[in-house]
């Protein structure tokens, strides 16, 4: 009995504080009373409140059925880990007889009062060692309104890649033998591997196979948990989840399907970690203990891509190493994660050419619509002649009905939507530049 009063008037009480928050911050009109946060929830010792209730407002997001509100709309579209104080899991209710549809709330703003649990689904599981215990603090839903009539983001499509791109669809190429590729997403867990992700890697895998001749055995795929993320009539060959495991034995994999003859094709997709200038906040580098991050890098911190389920990364001293393990005679890489700029010096070689989404202190975004990589995005209409929307477009700059990787990046930073800057690398240097040479090595680079 006592140890029910006491809960009774623990859920009151943090209500209450709950209640009295969303108060305060309510009452502020400027832009910053969005950024709410749930620190008051996700506190160190957060699990003595388990069982309690607590009322929130955030902007409902979804993937993989993991549910989560995030305190500001812009961590939907950023590709780093999302800090912890700004979203919380939410948990559908469970005493019901079936699930019920959220994906009418993507994008909106929600009231939820739910109870405080920690969540079990495998992969955040997997991730609480790398992303700490707070991040399987979940509310499920005891009651739940939208507060205004703004969609604040879109739910990203599923394409058919035949209606998007028949021409390739229908193409049949011989496969060249020497053309190997890598295409790499993780996502970190379930709740944070964005469909866009998927769709990236999809139309990528179809592009290279249909309209540039890379085999289905010499394309690589490392993918999240090893799975599709839905079932279609155009799916494509996933070799490998997106493990320590998983990379490893796909790096062993390529090792053997390369030489000094191989043109090698390397995507690198999902979030990253690094530090963010204009946010003032380290997203997940780690100090550079071996000293090889570039003189500019004042702050000296490694960058990091993330494994799926997993609680370990990928430093980009780690990467480094798995790809300088491969031999290959020439390198494309088409580098997506926030901070990516940072992963350029480390990756740098002769006859390399690389492609980051923006530089090392910039977290990088999605198309406007959120359904691919801004930087994909683009790439991929580059190189085809036409964006996954169906508009013809044009990157051949020297008329040669060719799209070399030079030409591709002037397209790509030309066509740039969001505030990120794309960086290039042709010369071995690894020093990035956004004004490459006509004539240098990546002129004379085609996939
Ligand atoms: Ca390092
Ligand atoms: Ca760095
Ligand atoms: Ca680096
Ligand atoms: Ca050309």
């Amino acid at each position: 009995m006592k140890n029910t009063l006491n809960n009774i008037f623990k859920t009151t009480f943090m209500l209450f504080i709950g209640v009295a928050f969303f108060s305060v911050s309510g009452c502020k009109k400027d832009k910053s009373s969005d950024d709410i946060g749930y620190g008051s929830i996700k506190s160190s010792d957060w699990r003595s409140n388990i069982g309690d209730s607590f009322v929130v407002e955030g902007y409902y997001d979804e993937e993989n059925g993991i549910g989560k509100i995030y305190d500001a709309p812009k961590h939907h579209d950023v590709d780093a880990a999302t800090p912890e104080k700004d979203y919380i899991l939410i948990k559908k209710q469970s005493a019901l007889t079936y699930v019920p549809d959220y994906s009418q709330y993507i994008g909106r703003r929600l009231q939820i009062k739910g109870r405080l649990l920690a969540a079990t689904e495998p992969s955040l599981v997997g991730t609480a060692n790398l992303l700490g215990d707070i991040s399987l603090a979940t509310l499920e839903v005891q009651t739940l309104k939208i507060t205004d009539s703004v969609s604040y983001f879109q739910k990203p499509v599923r394409f058919s890649l035949c209606d998007q791109y028949p021409a390739i669809c229908q193409l049949v190429l011989n496969p060249v033998a020497t053309k190997v590729a890598f295409l790499y997403s993780g996502g970190i867990n379930a709740g944070s591997a964005h469909q866009r992700y998927y769709n990236d890697i999809k139309a990528l895998y179809w592009i290279l196979r249909n309209k540039f001749g890379y085999s289905d055995a010499n394309i690589v795929v490392c993918y999240k948990n090893g799975k599709h993320d839905y079932a279609a009539s155009d799916t494509f060959k996933i070799d490998y989840a997106a493990s320590t495991a998983g990379f490893n034995a796909a790096i062993t994999d390529l090792q053997g399907r390369m030489s000094s003859r191989t043109q090698f094709f390397c995507f690198i997709n999902n979030h990253g970690g690094g530090f963010s200038t204009s946010d003032n906040i380290n997203y997940g580098g780690t100090a550079d203990g071996d000293a090889d991050e570039p003189g500019t890098d004042s702050k000296h911190l490694d960058e990091h891509i993330y494994y799926y389920g997993e609680g370990a990364d990928i430093s980009d001293d780690l990467l480094k190493t798995k790809i300088n393990s491969l031999t290959f005679g020439t390198g494309i890489f088409l580098l997506k994660p926030c901070f990516s700029g940072g992963l350029v010096y480390d990756l740098r070689g002769t006859n390399r050419v690389i492609i980051a989404s923006g530089t090392e202190f910039q977290v990088t975004y999605p198309t406007l619509s959120g359904s691919y990589g801004e930087l994909t995005y683009n790439f991929m209409s580059a190189i085809t002649g036409k964006t996954p929307d169906g508009v013809t477009v044009n990157a051949d700059l020297n008329g040669d009905e060719k799209i070399s990787m030079y030409e591709a990046y002037i397209y790509i930073k030309a066509t740039e939507h969001r505030n990120e800057q794309p960086q290039y690398n042709d010369d071995g240097t690894g020093n990035v530049t956004t004004t490459p040479s006509s004539s240098g090595f990546g002129a004379g680079v085609y996939l």
